[in-house]
């Protein structure tokens, strides 16, 4: 196919796998398209374990067209999403856990995300089940041998299995607990910034990000609709909200952007609830205090470098007793603000050492494992069969097995290829 578009096709059609040839492309009618590197990869050691060429490109958007249309009227197709990576393990390159993790590495947005991608890319989850998945099979080896041996020495394999399945059924759990990492990892927590117009909440977010993103104003209602941006916390992938402060709104416009803000009110995984620190007693700074209690929160009180009571009567009750103060103007406070946000974005946890985390598909698995394994447990104390305990060990093998792939069904595999974006 590229050996169409391409001069010196013969000498192409004719390359050693894993060289590099300097060409020229040309279009059907014999157009110049493009200059180009033309890689050269027969199989199978290739990505997708097929004969494989790459063209190199001068950058920018239109000579891709162009290539891409030259290329399309030669008799060539758009891969569909994800098709490189499904024929990879079709063939056995690659397996289900890595093209996953190929997926992870594309998203990702830390640091911390693309490192523990790369460690599932490296194998990282899929080495650790198939490690569990062949003590499995040796416990089955076990479980047949013991059928056929007399009683003295079945006694001793009785403990010894014993033992192999409560460390499988430990190691399956250990591996699950990583999940929220995982998760964290992959899908970034939402911090939406709430709270009435004008106590510097865009400030807060530029603050935060710093850079200045947001538009500030002396004049309420500034904030219209909601704006987001993206912030590495301690590694976790955070998804910064700002939005309209939230109050009666005298225009449509406006009363839209209120209704988006008390949206992620609710839905935001955890809420930085901002009041003016100058204005102790403010009922609508009351107001979102008493709104957002019990949810998972940060309270703070702007504007600490203004004095207190700059603009209202003052008295009663400081809104958030347990606020901290800070000053988006100074930065005061900010430091400690980002530590207690990053604290509760990674809920406490230190980040585990191995970095190969489970998504949600494998903890599915995992954790069907691990009550296959109990039910194995269970079964073998109470005396029953080699014969019902291995059913059991089976089920976890098998469970554990979809991880990799090795036993998988074509919808599920269709949902994950479908998450890549084409030509991957
Ligand atoms: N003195 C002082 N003024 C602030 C501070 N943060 C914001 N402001 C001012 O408060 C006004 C409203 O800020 P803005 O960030 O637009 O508030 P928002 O409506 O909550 O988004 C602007 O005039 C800001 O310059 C602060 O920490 N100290
Ligand atoms: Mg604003």
């Amino acid at each position: 196919m590229a050996a169409r578009v391409a001069a010196r096709s013969d000498a192409i059609r004719s390359a050693p796998t894993h060289t590099v040839h300097h060409t020229w492309l040309r279009d059907t009618n014999g157009r110049l398209v493009d200059e180009a590197l033309l890689t050269v990869m027969r199989a199978p050691r290739t990505f997708t374990g097929e004969d494989v060429v790459e063209l190199g490109l001068h950058g920018g958007a239109v000579c891709v067209r162009r290539t891409l249309r030259a290329l399309l009227a030669a008799g060539a197709r758009l891969a569909d999403r994800g098709e490189f990576s499904k024929r990879a393990f079709l063939n056995g390159r690659i397996d289900l856990s890595r093209a996953e993790a190929i997926i992870d590495l594309i998203r990702s947005r830390t640091e911390l995300g693309a490192r523990s991608a790369l460690a599932g890319i490296a194998g990282g989850v899929a080495r650790r089940t198939e490690e569990i998945e062949n003590r499995l099979i040796d416990v089955l080896a076990r479980l047949e041998l013991n059928l056929d041996f007399q009683d003295d020495v079945q006694a001793a394999g009785r403990e010894e299995i014993a033992r192999a399945l409560d460390a499988a059924a430990g190691d399956v759990r250990e591996l699950e607990r990583r999940a929220p990492w995982g998760r964290r990892l992959r899908d970034g927590v939402t911090i939406a910034i709430v709270g009435r117009p004008n106590v510097g909440k865009s400030s807060l977010f530029n603050a935060l990000l710093e850079e200045d993103r947001a538009l500030v104003s002396e004049t309420s209602g500034t904030t219209r609709d909601y704006l987001e941006a993206w912030l590495d916390l301690g590694g976790v992938p955070v998804r910064l909200v700002d939005t309209a402060g939230q109050r009666d709104a005298r225009e449509d416009v406006e009363a839209a952007g209120v209704a988006r803000a008390q949206r992620w009110e609710r839905e935001a995984d955890l809420r930085l609830v901002v009041i003016d620190a100058s204005e102790p007693g403010s009922p609508e700074d009351a107001e979102v205090v008493v709104r957002t209690k019990g949810r998972p929160r940060v309270l703070v009180a702007n504007k600490s470098d203004r004095e207190v009571g700059a603009s209202t009567s003052g008295g009663g009750e400081p809104a958030g007793g347990a606020a901290l103060l800070v000053s988006a103007r100074t930065g005061e406070g900010l430091d400690e603000l980002r530590a207690r946000l990053e604290q509760l974005v990674r809920e406490g946890d230190r980040e585990p050492e191995d970095l190969s985390l489970p998504n949600e598909r494998h903890v599915e698995s995992m954790r069907r494992a691990a009550a296959a394994l109990d039910l194995a447990r269970a079964s073998w104390q109470e005396g029953a069969t080699e014969e019902v305990v291995a059913g059991d060990v089976r089920d976890a093998i098998s469970a554990l097995g979809e991880v990799t792939g090795r036993v998988v069904d074509e919808v599920v595999l269709d949902r994950i290829f479908a998450q890549f974006c084409i030509g991957k």
